[in-house]
C-alpha cells in the first residue's frame, strides 16, 4: 500500500494492525486507566486544534507557566523530610542544602498533626515517628538553627494545627531576625482533601475552613512571598484516586478556597497568585504527563470564570511527589527506577518543585544513603539527562494532546457536577469524593490480586531471599521523654499569666468569630504557648472531628466473579459460618494518630465481600480502646494497620489490653509498612501474622482463616 497523501488516520492504521493480528481485533490493543479509555496509536487529528498555537508561558499555560521553563532556572528540588527531634532534623536539612537540595520541606510527626503535644498520653507511639516532633516556639527555633529563613524557602505540610504551627515558624523567625514579610515558603492549609483522604484533621469541616481563611488573609496582608495553601491531589493519589479523580476533586477544592478568601473580601488577583498545587506523580507515565498539562489548562479556565483577570493569578504552579504507594517493600532497589520514572513524569509535565521518593519507603524511614540517592535522582535529571534544555518537550506529541485534551474534558465535567451539586464542601460533606475514590482503589487492588495489572517482584518475577536493606528506627521513647523535658521546662520558664491570657482570648475569638486566628495564635506561641495548648484553646470550641465512613461494598466481588480463589476462600468462610452459627468477625483497627486508612478500608471492603463480618474501627484509638471495642463487638479477630511505624509500641499494647479485659482469645494480625526485623518482636508478643505492603487479599484471608479453623470444634 502506497502512503496516503492526506494525514494518516485511525481507519488507516486499523487495516495494518489487522493484517499483523490476525484473527484478533485491533481492539483488544484498548487499555483502560480508571474512566479512561486509550487507543494503541493517536494521530494528527486527534490533536485538538488549540494545541498548534498553544504558547509556553501564556494563558491556559498547557505548555508550562513559564516561557522558558527550565531552560532558564530547573525545578525546585524539595525533599519532604523530618523525624525524631528538631536538632537531628535540622542536621539533616543542614547537610542536604550542601549536598543540592534547594528548598525545604518539614514532615511533622503525627502527634503534631493533630494537635496534640509529645507528652499528651494519646501519642505515645507516634512522637518522632513519622516525622519531626514540634511542641512549641523553642523546637522550632532548634528545627532551623543556622539555617537563614530570609533565603531558603520553607514548605510545611500542615494542616489540622496549622495555626500553631505557622505561628510558631513565624515566631521563631522573627527570633532569628527575619520579619514575616520576608519569608518565602509554602503552607499546605488543605483541610478538605484531610476529611476525604489523608486524616489530620482536627476540627469539624466548618471552623475548619475558617481556619484556611484566617490563614489567607494574613498571609496576603502580612507575608506577600509565601504560598498560603498547596491544594492538594497527591493523597487521593496515593489513597488511589484515578487521574480525573484526582484532577476534578483537586481542582474544585480549589473553588471552594478561592470563594472562601473572596468571601473575606480579598482581592482575587491578589491573593491567587499565591495558591498553588501538589500532585501525586505515579507510574503512568503519559497519563502523569498529561495529568500535570492538563491541570493548568483547566485552573486557567476556572480562575478566569472566577473573575481573575491578571495572568498569574491564571496560572496554576505546582509541587509533584512521586508515588509512595507505587514502591514495593519487595526487591526494593526496583524502586530507585520507579522513583526515576515517576520524576521524569512530574518533569516533562512542567512541575515547579518536586520530591523524590527513597527506595526503602515501603519499609521504613529513609536513611542517609537512600536519600541521597533519591535527591540524587533529581540531580541527575537536571544535569546529566538534558531535558531541561527544551521546553515542554512533549508538546505536539499526538499522545500527550489528545491525552491532555481527554483528562480536560473528563475533569471538567466532574467539577461541573461537583459545582451542580453545591460544590465540594458539601460534597465533602456528604463523602461522596472519599467513596469513589474507595471504589477506584478497591478496584485496583482487585486488579492486581488477579494478576491484571503488573507489580514486578511482588505478583510476578518474584524474587525470594533479597538480602534487607538498612533501615532508620528511631528510639521514641527516647525523642518522648526529651520533649517531655523540654515541655516541663517552658512551662516553668514562661510568664504563666501572659500565656494563659493569649489563649484566653484565642478562645474568645473562636468562639464570638471574630480577630484573626492566625494573628491570634502567633501572639499564643510568642508567650509560649505550647502546640497542644493552642490546639485545646481552640477545640474547647470547636470540638473535634470524628468521621464516620461507611465501607464500600460489592466492588472486589465483582471483579472475582467466577474466580476459583474467592470462591474457595467464600466457600471456606460459609462453613465456618454454619459449624458456628455466625461469620467470623474481624475489627480492622488503627491506633495512635496514624490516619492512613487507604489499605484498612480496601481490605475491610474486600474482607466483607468475602463474607467476613468487618467493624471499621474508629480512627485514633489508643490500644486499650480498640481491646474495649474487640470485647464490646465481640469479634473473633483484630487486623491492626500500621503505617506510621507506630507498631513496635502499639501492638504489644493492645495484645497486654486484650489480656487485661481478658479477651486474650481474640486473635491478632498485622499489616501495613512494618520492616522484616519487626517480625520477630510482633510475633513474640503474640502476633498471629504480618502481612506487608504488596501482600495479596485473597492470600491474607486464606492465612486468617487457617487460624480460625484451627480452632474450630469438630
Ligand atoms: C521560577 N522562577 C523563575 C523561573 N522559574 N524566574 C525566572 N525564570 C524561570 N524560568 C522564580 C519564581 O518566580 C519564584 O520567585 C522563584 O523562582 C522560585 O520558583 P517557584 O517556581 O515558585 O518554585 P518554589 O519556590 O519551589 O515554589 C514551588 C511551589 C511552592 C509554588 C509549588 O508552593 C512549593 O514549594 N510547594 C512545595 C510543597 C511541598 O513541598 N509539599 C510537601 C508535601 P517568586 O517567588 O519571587 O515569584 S509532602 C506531603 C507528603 C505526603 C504527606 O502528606 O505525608
Amino acid at each position: 500500500m502506497s502512503k496516503p497523501v492526506r494525514p494518516a488516520t485511525f481507519e488507516d492504521w486499523a487495516e495494518l494492525a489487522k493484517a499483523e493480528l490476525g484473527t484478533v481485533s485491533p481492539e483488544t490493543l484498548d487499555r483502560r486507566y480508571g474512566e479512561m479509555e486509550v487507543r494503541p496509536v493517536y494521530f494528527a487529528g486527534d490533536v485538538p486544534g488549540e494545541a498548534a498555537d498553544a504558547l509556553p508561558g501564556q494563558a491556559p499555560f498547557t505548555r508550562g507557566i513559564r516561557a522558558t521553563m527550565y531552560a532558564n532556572r530547573p525545578w525546585t528540588i524539595r525533599q519532604y523530610a523530618g523525624f525524631s527531634t528538631a536538632e537531628e532534623s535540622n542536621a539533616f536539612y543542614r547537610q542536604a542544602l550542601e549536598r543540592g537540595q534547594k528548598g525545604l520541606s518539614v514532615a511533622f510527626d503525627l502527634a503534631t498533626h493533630r494537635g496534640y503535644d509529645s507528652d499528651h498520653p494519646r501519642v505515645a507511639g507516634d512522637v518522632g515517628k513519622a516525622g519531626v516532633a514540634i511542641d512549641s516556639v523553642e523546637d522550632m527555633k532548634a528545627l532551623f538553627d543556622g539555617i537563614p529563613l530570609g533565603n531558603v524557602s520553607v514548605s510545611m505540610t500542615m494542616n489540622g494545627a496549622v495555626l500553631p504551627v505557622l505561628a510558631m515558624f513565624i515566631v521563631a523567625a522573627e527570633e532569628q531576625g527575619v520579619p514575616q514579610e520576608a519569608l518565602q515558603g509554602t503552607i499546605q492549609n488543605d483541610i478538605l482533601k484531610e476529611f476525604m483522604v489523608r486524616n489530620t484533621y482536627i476540627y469539624p469541616p466548618e471552623p475548619s475552613m475558617r481556619i484556611v481563611g484566617d490563614v489567607m488573609v494574613h498571609l496576603e496582608r502580612h507575608m506577600p512571598r509565601f504560598n498560603s495553601i498547596s491544594i492538594s491531589g497527591y493523597h487521593m493519589h496515593e489513597a488511589g484516586a484515578t487521574a480525573v479523580q484526582e484532577l476534578a476533586y483537586t481542582l474544585a477544592d480549589g473553588i471552594e478556597y478561592v470563594r472562601c478568601a473572596m468571601a473575606r473580601g480579598l482581592d482575587i488577583d491578589r491573593f491567587a497568585p499565591r495558591l498553588s498545587f501538589f500532585f501525586g506523580i505515579g507510574m503512568n507515565f503519559f497519563l502523569e504527563i498529561a495529568k500535570l498539562r492538563a491541570a493548568r489548562t483547566l485552573w486557567a479556565e476556572i480562575m478566569t470564570g472566577l473573575g481573575a483577570k491578571d495572568a498569574r493569578s491564571l496560572m496554576l504552579r505546582t509541587h509533584c511527589q512521586t508515588s509512595g504507594v507505587s514502591l514495593t517493600e519487595q526487591d526494593p532497589h526496583n524502586n530507585v527506577v520507579r522513583t526515576t520514572l515517576e520524576a521524569l513524569a512530574a518533569v516533562l509535565g512542567g512541575t515547579q518543585s518536586l520530591h523524590t521518593n527513597s527506595f526503602d519507603e515501603a519499609i521504613a524511614l529513609p536513611t542517609e544513603f537512600s536519600s541521597r540517592i533519591a535527591r540524587n535522582t533529581q540531580l541527575i535529571l537536571q544535569h546529566e539527562s538534558r531535558v531541561t534544555d527544551v521546553v515542554d518537550p512533549l508538546g505536539g506529541s499526538y499522545y500527550i494532546e489528545a491525552l491532555t485534551a481527554d483528562l480536560v474534558g473528563r475533569a471538567r465535567a466532574m467539577i461541573e457536577e461537583i459545582e451542580a451539586a453545591g460544590g465540594m464542601v458539601r460534597a465533602v460533606q456528604a463523602g461522596t469524593p472519599k467513596a469513589a475514590i474507595e471504589r477506584a482503589a478497591t478496584a485496583r487492588q482487585a486488579g492486581i490480586d488477579k494478576g491484571e495489572e503488573v507489580i514486578v517482584g511482588v505478583n510476578r518475577y518474584r524474587v525470594e531471599d533479597v538480602e534487607n536493606v538498612e533501615i532508620r528506627q528511631i528510639d521514641n521513647a527516647r525523642v518522648r521523654a526529651r520533649q517531655v523535658g523540654r515541655l516541663e521546662r517552658l512551662r516553668t520558664a514562661r510568664d504563666e499569666a501572659r500565656c494563659q491570657s493569649m489563649l484566653a482570648a484565642l478562645t474568645e475569638y473562636a468562639a464570638k468569630d471574630e480577630g484573626n486566628l492566625l494573628a491570634a495564635a502567633i501572639e499564643a506561641a510568642r508567650a509560649r504557648a505550647t502546640l497542644g495548648e493552642i490546639s485545646a484553646a481552640l477545640e474547647t470550641v470547636f470540638g473535634r472531628h470524628q468521621a464516620d465512613a461507611p465501607l464500600v461494598t460489592g466492588v472486589f466481588a465483582e471483579r472475582f466473579v467466577g474466580d476459583a480463589e474467592f470462591d474457595e476462600i467464600s466457600s471456606r468462610i460459609a462453613q465456618i459460618t454454619a459449624r458456628r452459627g455466625r461469620p467470623p468477625s474481624i475489627l480492622v483497627a488503627k491506633m495512635g494518630q496514624d490516619g492512613h486508612d487507604r489499605g484498612a478500608r480496601v481490605i475491610g471492603s474486600a474482607f466483607a465481600d468475602l463474607g467476613f463480618t468487618v467493624h471499621m474501627g474508629a480512627l485514633f484509638e489508643t490500644a486499650p480502646e480498640v481491646a474495649a471495642e474487640a470485647g464490646r463487638l465481640r469479634v473473633d479477630a483484630i487486623g491492626v494497620s500500621s503505617l506510621a511505624a507506630g507498631h513496635l509500641t502499639l501492638l504489644p499494647e493492645l495484645i497486654d489490653a486484650l489480656e487485661a479485659m481478658a479477651l486474650g482469645h481474640v486473635r491478632v494480625f498485622a499489616g501495613g509498612v512494618i520492616p522484616a526485623e519487626d517480625y520477630a518482636a510482633l510475633r513474640e508478643a503474640g502476633v498471629l501474622e504480618i502481612f506487608g505492603p504488596g501482600s495479596n487479599v485473597l492470600e491474607s484471608a486464606a492465612a486468617i482463616l487457617d487460624h480460625f479453623e484451627e480452632r474450630l470444634p469438630n
